[in-house]
């Protein structure tokens, strides 16, 4: 399957949620019509686009159809393909991982999705030649570390791990000197998703943080956080609560495949302005997908 078909089958609920009524819309276009901007604002925040933006779409694409003097449907879903993809566009989409070693820290509420992630994007750096490292920060569940050897045999990539209930920290900074040891390109370090409550779990991230930046000053850090699509504005509040203690640099949103609420991601780009790098179609190794702005909003308006 290429990769723009891909997306369009991770989006196929999201897709049957909002686009049925929008593509019989933008057929039916016919220039002034408030009618067709209400129900276009409505299918984006059914999708959970969220208020906000979904209103700021709508103007935007009114002034843009404005401007340009638009009529026929398919000229005005194009205007709206660059409308969504403009709210998409926010910082950088690639990763920055130039150093050896270079360090991916993933955090996120609990079930979310860290870990499958990780395994992912480890599978696809190896192959692409990269020496990864695992690190099983997350300490609190002996299941964690398991779940995560698993990932690693499967993905070709080294692991470090501690025993259940040991300092998350100290597996960091082993897995740091295990790394320098074996010229590793890059690090990535799994973390616990719930621990004995909020404050528990941030100052741990904290604490992990620390370390690397002490014990890899100059290295390049992604902190990616994970959002599961399916929990819809819910997952907005994480990330508020996140970006106050962590620097997160990106997001990866997983589970779009089993969402009809992926309209979440306009919400996400759009108020937290942070970039989406990621997003997780499906469970097994190849359902992780480099975020495209411009791929996502056409899947989502085309038929
Ligand atoms: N359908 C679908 N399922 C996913 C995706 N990403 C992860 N999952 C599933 O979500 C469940 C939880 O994933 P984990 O990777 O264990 O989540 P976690 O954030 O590490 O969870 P904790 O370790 O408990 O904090 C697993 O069953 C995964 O297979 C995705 O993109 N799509
Ligand atoms: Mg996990």
């Amino acid at each position: 399957m290429g990769f723009f078909e891909k997306i369009k089958q991770g989006l196929a609920k999201t897709k049957k949620n909002m686009s049925i009524q929008m593509n019989n819309m933008f057929a039916g276009f016919t220039g002034e019509n408030e009618e067709f901007y209400d129900e276009l604002e409505e299918a984006l925040i059914i999708a959970d686009a969220g208020v906000d933006t979904s209103v700021k779409a709508v103007e935007n694409l009114k002034r843009l159809v404005k401007e340009r003097g638009l009529r026929g449907g398919e000229s005005v879903r194009l205007a709206f393909t660059e409308v969504l993809t403009d709210i998409l566009d926010v910082g950088d989409k690639q990763l920055s991982l130039g150093t050896k070693p270079s360090v991916i820290l993933m955090v996120g509420v609990n079930g979310v999705g860290k870990t499958t992630t990780i395994g992912k994007l480890a599978a696809k750096m190896t192959a692409e030649g990269k020496k990864v490292l695992l690190v099983a920060g997350d300490t609190f569940r002996a299941a964690a570390a398991e779940q995560l050897t698993v990932w690693s045999e499967r993905a070709g990539a080294a692991i470090v791990r501690h025993e259940e209930g040991s300092d998350p920290a100290s597996v960091v900074f082993d897995g740091i000197s295990a790394a320098k040891a074996r010229a590793s390109d890059i690090i990535i370090v799994d973390t616990a998703g719930r621990l004995h409550n909020k404050q528990n779990l941030m100052n741990e991230l904290n604490k992990i943080t620390r370390i690397i930046n002490r014990e890899l000053p100059d290295a390049d850090k992604e902190i990616l956080l994970v959002l599961d699509a399916t929990t819809g504005q819910n997952g907005l509040i994480q990330a508020k609560q996140f970006k106050e203690t962590a620097d997160i640099t990106g997001i990866v949103l997983t589970k779009l495949d089993g969402t009809a609420k992926g309209g979440i991601v306009f919400a996400i780009a759009d108020e937290l302005q942070l970039p989406v790098k990621y997003i997780g179609v499906g469970e097994s190794v190849d359902d992780l997908m480099p975020f495209e702005p411009e791929s996502f909003a056409e899947a989502l308006l085309q038929q």
